[in-house]
């Protein structure tokens, strides 16, 4: 591109992403090519408002012409590595960034960039309302959707200059970052997840590998001092290094102990920040989340001292452990957002009493096995249903669950898998809709499915 000529920007997909990407370009006076595989509805109303904006939209199919023509050409993370359209782009080596990479561009922000396999959300969230709860102008957006925040497209157009932003990011979109740096970088966790898109775990792993990548020798890393695959994958990279641990003391750190939470920082020794009981989360994942959100928010600028009202000022997520009703004694929590093996088995460890458990949705190739630990004791039934309902019924069937908890999958709807899971609870016990699968057989993602399951709740409730 020359001094002067008017930059071509091209979008691939025209979900959340690609929408929130191509207003920027347009905003910033780029010449714009949107492209969407799809051309029916959501995508044809996004296209035509993008194309009364200037933006010239092709819609069902992708133009690689017209891609490969632009100068930066920016890819939806839904979009895997082996789609044809990047083959295509590949074999005639173009090359293509993410979208909060491009949002990058045009903030002038600090970033605090939470990733992980699970708890990225509530900690990336909670870590921004900590900023806010201490007077900084903190905005969070980011992989979060679900109306929880923007993309970070989005926030580069409404607030450029905040004095932080905070983006939950997920492996796809961490796989093509090029120049983002993280100011402070959290890594929650790692365990398995998106085997519909990866080969290995490895593989996937290699992707949240580049946050570390990412950073400078000024970047404060946050991460979890009690994951083995975190503390090796982090080890090394240059930067201040703090921990979080349940389990350990980590200084400079926090952790939790005899109730409450503490931060150590240095020579100083460690200084108790607020109590366990201060949080509304449930869940023993949930005192780590908040470690660690505390933590980023320190790194990030909070002041002292106003950890405790903070914390006790952050209500449940929707669709994470959240509880949506109690129906003829029976408590429903919606965990929807436990789309992999490990979320699900957290949400039952967190719970106590019997539990009847729902698990099902798209099969991503994870072993429902994994679950069997967290069953014990704990659950009475488990109804499971949808596409990956027949595997899950197979491999979770004779486990040591709860009273020889019988498993049956529901070959129907997931309202008449709901009133199976209903039909089996008693007074007093958790009907827990955690399903360690994703929600695409059935639902458009997984807050439609949370929000069908806590329909069905309220239904239910006299
Ligand atoms: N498409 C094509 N060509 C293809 C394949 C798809 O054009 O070859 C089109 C589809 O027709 C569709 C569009 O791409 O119109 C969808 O793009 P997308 O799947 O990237 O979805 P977005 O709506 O842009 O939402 C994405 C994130 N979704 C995924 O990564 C799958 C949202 O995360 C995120 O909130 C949003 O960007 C804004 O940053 C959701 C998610 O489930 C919450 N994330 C996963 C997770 O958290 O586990 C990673």
């Amino acid at each position: 591109m020359g001094p002067g000529e008017q930059e071509r920007v091209a979008v691939i997909g025209l979900g959340a992403s690609g929408e929130a990407a191509a207003r920027l370009a347009l905003a910033k006076g780029a010449r714009v090519h949107v492209t969407d595989s799809k051309s029916e509805d959501p995508v044809a109303a996004r296209g035509a408002a993008l194309r009364a904006r200037g933006a010239d939209v092709r819609l069902g199919r992708h133009d690689i012409e017209g891609i490969a023509a632009a100068d930066t050409v920016v890819v939806s993370p839904g979009i895997g590595p082996r789609a044809p359209v990047l083959a295509a782009l590949r074999a005639r080596g173009v090359r293509w960034i993410s979208e909060p990479e491009y949002a990058s561009r045009f903030i002038q922000s600090p970033l605090t960039v939470v990733t992980g396999t699970n708890g990225k959300t509530t900690t990336a969230a909670l870590c921004a309302h900590l900023l806010c709860a201490g007077g900084v102008d903190a905005v969070l957006g980011g992989n979060i959707g679900g109306g929880l925040g923007p993309p970070a497209s989005t926030l580069a157009l409404t607030h450029p200059a905040a004095d932080r932003i905070v983006l939950e990011l997920s492996s796809f979109q961490l796989a093509d970052i090029r120049d983002l740096t993280p100011d402070v970088g959290v890594m929650t966790n790692l365990g398995v997840d998106h085997m519909d898109r990866y080969d290995t775990v490895e593989e996937y792993h290699r992707d949240k590998r580049r946050l570390f990548e990412a950073g400078s020798g000024n970047t404060a890393w946050v991460v979890n001092g009690d994951d083995v695959a975190v503390m090796a994958m982090a080890g090394g990279f240059p930067g201040r290094h703090l921990g979080f641990s349940l389990e350990r003391q980590p200084n400079p750190g926090a952790f939790a102990t005899g109730g409450g939470l503490f931060l150590s920082e240095g020579t100083e020794g460690p200084r108790r920040v607020a109590r366990a009981a201060d949080l509304q989360l449930l869940g023993r994942h949930n005192v780590a989340n908040a470690l660690a959100a505390i933590l980023a928010a320190s790194a990030s600028g909070a002041p002292r001292g106003r950890e405790a009202a903070g914390l006790a000022g952050f209500a449940p997520l929707p669709h994470r452990l959240e509880p949506v009703g109690t129906v003829d004694g029976v408590r429903w929590v919606n965990d929807s957002k436990a789309t992999n093996v490990a979320a699900a088995a957290s949400a039952l460890a967190s719970l106590d009493g019997p539990v009847v458990l729902l698990v099902g949705g798209t099969d991503k190739g994870e072993d429902f096995r994994g679950l069997l630990p967290a069953m014990r004791d704990r659950v009475r039934a488990v109804v499971t249903y949808g596409a990956a309902g027949r595997r899950a019924e197979a491999e979770l069937r004779g486990g040591p669950t709860h009273r020889a908890s019988p498993v049956t999958r529901i070959g129907g709807s997931f309202g008449e898998a709901v009133d199976a899971a209903r039909a089996r609870a008693r007074a007093g016990d958790t009907l827990l809709l955690a399903p360690a699968c994703s929600s695409f057989d059935m639902f458009e993602n997984y807050q439609h499915r949370g929000d069908a399951f806590r329909a069905l709740a309220k239904a239910g409730a006299p």
